[in-house]
């Protein structure tokens, strides 16, 4: 509101102006080493996949080199990344995480 003089609150709705927020795929890059297994593990925890989707999507970037683990505005993509990255880091396995517009 604005303008109510005698100290009310407006209920108006104001007319909605801001775009929605642009998406970013976030993938996962296939390697010789992280073990299938990791794989899976980060696709449930840290992407909410039930076992059977997490192991068809680590199966899949096995076999076409990557894949798309979710899709979150840029802050939630990019904390998943880091996540994704220092988990993988502490575990000793080279597994690579990034971030693309959708
Ligand atoms: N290629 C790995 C292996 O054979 C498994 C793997 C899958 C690694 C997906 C990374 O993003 C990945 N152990």
């Amino acid at each position: 509101g604005g303008g109510e003089g005698d100290g009310s609150v407006a209920l108006e709705r104001v007319p909605q102006r801001t775009e929605p927020p642009r998406l970013y795929q976030v993938l996962l890059l296939n390697d010789d080493f992280t073990p299938m297994e990791f794989v899976v593990m980060v696709l449930q925890e840290y992407f909410r996949h039930d076992l059977d989707t997490a192991t068809q999507i680590m199966l899949k970037i096995h076999h076409e080199g990557r894949g798309v683990c979710g899709v979150y505005t840029r802050d939630v993509a990019s904390t998943k990344v880091e996540l994704v990255l220092a988990a993988s880091r502490r575990a000793g396995h080279p597994l690579q995480c990034t971030m693309e517009a959708a």
